[in-house]
């Protein structure tokens, strides 16, 4: 008779996780741990979507534009609704705003009545990949609504400048489903296993090296880019003295999946002003706050070239910035470029 078992390892579960972390937040009952439980259920459907994309007939444009003019995937129409449906079915915030739709949307029902959060998204970022079967993501960002709880959400719940995020994260759909998110304390980040139906901590506490050796930028822009991100391109390209090879340069178009690699590589994502995109091309709620709010707590660097992209006030929903995110050094580089070039 067998009388040894061999204990495995525990691997703690993303629900575990967020329970277990709870106590970082001495205020909160629970609110912030359901609604990430939500954004959860919510990424393993559009998860499970995504992975029949070539097979169901969802993939191409649903023949509609979003606000910014820009075509709609009926990827991006289903990935919107299914976060809407799940944040809306449960009652932990006030209101959502989404890259794919115009305003922002009022949740008015009695569920929503003690609900003091708001979230932002970016339901499918990188979505005009999907049809050669490259990686896409989901942004999201989480604020404590500013109005007076019980009374309907406001515009500015919506506009609050990036540090005041109580917690943003990212799925990247990829070769594995990984949940990546951060709460003010660390960035930690989860493994899909499709069987069990569970995201396990795979990634725990993640930090970006200061000095990194990949660049990520759209070259074909050049000619409409600013002197400044020129010059620290090329500078990029010179050999380092120190490895005696230039940088690395890596751009997949698909933010979410540039800014996870870099993140686990070292290494910096630039979208700049050009003459055909005078703000850049990311908007400043939806994409760049949240990631920003990651490679901060990673020990990275987000600017608008500038400006701490967190310390923004932001105007409108879809306001649009400069983007430069990553390695420190990187980082602080590409800004010192841009005051050395002005123009
Ligand atoms: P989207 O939100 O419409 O998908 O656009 C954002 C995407 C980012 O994921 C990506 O980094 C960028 O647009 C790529 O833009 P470009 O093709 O101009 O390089
Ligand atoms: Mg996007």
């Amino acid at each position: 008779m067998q009388n040894q078992v061999t204990i495995k390892k525990r691997h703690v579960t993303l629900g575990e996780f967020i329970i277990e972390n709870q106590k970082d937040f001495p205020y909160a009952k629970g609110e912030l741990s359901a609604l990430l439980s939500s954004i959860r259920l919510a990424g393993k459907m559009v998860n499970q979507e995504i992975n029949k994309a070539g097979l169901a007939n969802i993939l191409g444009s649903s023949g509609d534009e979003n606000v910014q003019g820009e075509q709609q995937q009926k990827l991006d129409v289903m990935a919107n609704d299914l976060f809407i449906s799940t944040l809306h079915n449960r009652g932990e915030i006030c209101g959502i705003a989404s890259e794919e739709m115009d305003d922002y949307v009022e949740f008015n029902e009695e569920l929503h009545k003690d609900a003091k959060y708001v979230v932002l998204i970016d339901p499918l970022d990188g979505s005009s990949n999907i049809d050669v079967n490259v990686s896409v993501g989901t942004i999201f960002s989480i604020y404590r609504r500013i109005s007076q709880q019980g009374e309907k959400v406001t515009r500015e719940d919506f506009l609050q400048p990036g540090h005041k995020q109580v917690a943003a994260g990212y799925l990247v759909y990829g070769t594995s489903t990984m949940l990546v998110y951060t709460t003010g304390h660390g960035v930690n980040g989860f493994t899909y296993d499709p069987g069990i139906g569970s995201f396990f901590l795979s990634h725990p506490q993640m930090t970006v090296s200061n000095k990194g050796r990949i660049y990520s930028i759209n070259e074909g822009n050049y000619v409409h880019m600013p002197e400044g991100v020129k010059k620290y391109i090329k500078w990029c390209q010179e050999l380092d003295p120190a490895t005696q090879r230039p940088l690395t340069s890596r751009y997949i178009g698909s933010l979410v999946a540039d800014f996870h690699r870099n993140l686990l590589k070292g290494g910096i994502y630039i979208y700049p002003r050009g003459t055909k995109s005078p703000q850049g091309k990311l908007r400043l709620l939806y994409e760049c706050n949240p990631m920003a709010y990651l490679i901060e707590q990673a020990g990275g660097k987000a600017s608008d070239g500038h400006t701490r992209i967190m310390d923004i006030k932001p105007g409108e929903l879809h306001q649009r910035v400069p983007f430069f995110c990553g390695s420190r050094e990187m980082v602080e580089k590409a800004e010192w470029f841009l005051e050395q070039y002005p123009g």
